[in-house]
């Protein structure tokens, strides 16, 4: 772990009008540089003749006393600086204008708010508005820290190289911030066609300029609101903010799918209150976290597909009685997080229940589960096919993030995880002809398919965070491998584009590497390559990880954006002249694929650091655990 950068200001940029102002960074620079180039007792006598003003300022100033002392009209609560313009802000009362809606104030508050170690029972229904509170060695008065976005130097970088130079360089900086100018356009934009469509809906239909219904729960508006807050999108933030107070009622005769809306409802819910502070959110989650419980009714404690969340009944499909591996191992880090949050254990107790019994469960090949249980026997079913593509996939992934997320002390998890990790080492990796692409293939009764989904491709970045946290480096050389292959997956399509699904060649003279079925042509905006190229690029600082990320930004732009407003999946990733639209915009594009793009091309290390969060299959930051919770 490398020393922390000690820089002064935040690097987060967020700019209210949206345009970028190239000269203002270049006057920075250059000052930096100035400074830099004072000796050190020029250094001191300026700081010296700084502190003694301030110190002469805040003695005679009222005001500033006043907001100190809680003396003001946020009754006892202080109020937080915005930096809106990536600049170093020295402590200044608010601005009149954002007194009055903290809403309106951004910008992304990122402190772990589980980090600061203020309690469980203090953060319940606690509305700090922003704050960034950090709680004295000895529960003393909590110190204030001006710098909205946060970064606190003496927490540690996510990084293992040195990225003050990158940072430094005039032109990276200019690179990185048309990027992530970039992203929030692609975001206005998709949440354009949204609102006006779709507004409350779960998702737009962009082509028809119409909205469909899965849940009936305003799925997009809930799976985006936290990307809105890191991205800096104030005003729309505040708008979904209205609509979830005013709008949003889980008392509805509805059926939901247990883990969808665990990963994008409760997991959306839970992360922007973290984010925020703002109470509203964790009273839905934990309202919608109780409506789900019923699932867990059964014989075997293995939780049905579906709840009713207005009749508080539950039930697998019509067709079978089985659950699938995936959906019921991964809404452990969500249900967890709510028994810490309101303080009781029956969410916790509950998802544990299915982890200990897939732990012990007969049926797996080298820690590889099969894709089904059945919820009345507590049993693998349909047993013999391995894939870390649906319906197993983040399997994998939870266990590592659970283990991260409980503080890293929950062993059979990470036994398990490791064992998988070995298990797809064995029985699943192979490499194509004639480009010698690393993949993961697929096994069914013994005969190994070549098959490799696109939501594999959150398998790199997953294996290069277990790297990061202390687990072997040959999973970063691996994660290393599969991200090239993912990307490979885009570049090699017509409209640069991944297909659903790719078949890799293995024989001898393949003149291509990939191959797509027909029926795997389409591409669903999904996030899974964008996810792993943050990560891969957060910890090794590899820039050729962004000029992928923009390309694909890129390809999206040109092939799925709808010019009256959202992006549509698409038919066919191999015809560019006709990509067909399929006329639907995923929630995840919202909360996924375009955090993961902005996550991507800052190089803030601490926009969501991965020391204190975890992030859910759904791409909603969750706090890690201190050790000592
Ligand atoms: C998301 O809902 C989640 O990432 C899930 O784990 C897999 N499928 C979609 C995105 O592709």
């Amino acid at each position: 772990m490398l020393p922390p950068s000690r820089r002064d200001f935040v690097s987060l940029t967020v700019s209210e009008s949206g345009s970028y102002t190239n000269s203002k960074q270049w006057r920075r620079q250059s000052c930096w540089r100035k400074w830099k180039q004072l000796s050190r007792l020029q250094r001191s006598l300026i700081l010296f003749t700084l502190m003694l003003l301030l110190v002469g300022g805040i003695t005679t100033s009222p005001t500033l006393i006043g907001h100190w002392r809680g003396e003001n009209e946020y009754h006892g609560k202080p109020p937080f600086v915005v930096n809106l313009k990536n600049e170093y802000r020295p402590i200044l009362p608010e601005l009149p204008s954002e007194k009055k809606d903290y809403h309106r104030r951004g910008p992304p508050v990122l402190q772990n708010r589980l980090q600061i170690k203020t309690n469980v029972s203090g953060l319940l229904g606690v509305e700090n508005h922003g704050l960034d509170l950090k709680n004295g060695d000895k529960g003393g008065k909590p110190v204030i820290s001006w710098r909205g976005a946060v970064i606190e130097e003496e927490h540690a970088s996510d990084t293992d190289t040195k990225d003050t130079e990158i940072q430094d360089d005039p032109a990276s900086m200019a690179l990185a911030e048309s990027r992530l100018e970039a992203v929030r356009e692609a975001f206005r934009h998709a949440w354009k066609g949204y609102k006006n469509f779709a507004w409350g809906h779960d998702e737009l239909k962009p082509i028809s300029k119409s909205y469909g219904e899965w849940f009936g729960l305003g799925l997009t508006l809930i799976d985006a609101l936290d990307t809105m807050w890191i991205l800096g999108l104030k005003e729309e933030f505040a708008e979904a903010r209205q609509w979830v107070a005013k709008e949003l009622s889980f008392d509805k005769n509805v059926d939901v799918n247990l883990f969808e809306s665990t990963i994008r409802i409760l997991g959306g819910l839970l992360s922007t209150y973290h984010l925020t502070g703002d109470a509203l959110f964790l009273e839905k989650a934990k309202d919608i976290g109780s409506r789900l419980m019923p699932a867990f009714n059964t014989a075997s404690k293995i939780p049905y597909s579906d709840v009713n969340i207005g009749k508080g009944t539950a039930h697998s499909p019509q067709w079978t009685s089985d659950s699938t591996v995936a959906e019921v191992t991964s809404i452990q880090l969500e249900f967890r997080e709510l028994s810490r949050l309101t303080g009781d254990p029956k969410f916790k107790l509950a998802v544990m229940e299915v982890m200990k019994q897939v732990h012990k469960l007969d049926g797996k090949q080298d820690g590889l589960v099969p894709m089904f249980i059945n919820t009345n026997s507590g049993l693998f079913t349909h047993q013999g096919t391995f894939t870390l593509g649906a319906r197993a996939d983040s399997y994998y992934e939870y266990l590592l993030k659970q283990w991260i997320q409980g503080g890293k002390t929950e062993k059979e998890l990470l036994d398990d995880y490791l064992q998988a990790v070995e298990g797809v080492k064995k029985k699943l990796l192979k490499k194509s002809a004639p480009s010698g692409l690393t993949f993961v293939g697929e096994l069914s009764h013994g005969h190994f398919s070549p098959k490799m989904d696109h939501l594999v491709c959150f398998l790199p970045g997953t294996l290069a965070l277990g790297t990061h946290n202390g687990l072997p480096a040959d999973h970063m050389e691996l994660a290393k491998q599969l991200i090239e292959t993912c990307y490979q997956m885009y570049a090699q399509m017509e409209t640069g584009l991944s297909p659903e699904i790719a078949h890799f060649n293995m024989h001898d003279g393949s003149t291509q590497d990939v191959d797509v079925k027909i029926a795997d042509r389409h591409n669903l905006l999904r996030p899974e390559t964008v996810e792993s190229l943050f990560y891969l690029y957060r910890f090794t600082k590899d820039k050729k990880y962004q000029q992928w990320g923009w390309e694909i930004l890129q390809n999206f732009n040109k092939y799925t954006r709808v010019p009256t407003g959202g992006y549509t999946s698409i038919n066919n990733v191999r015809d560019p002249a006709s990509p067909n639209p399929r006329d639907k915009m995923e929630s995840f594009f919202l909360g996924e694929t375009l955090k993961y793009f902005y996550l991507l091309f800052s190089d803030e290390p601490n926009l969501i650091s991965l020391d204190k969060y975890v992030f859910n299959t759904e791409a909603h930051p969750l706090p890690i655990w201190t050790q000592s919770e």
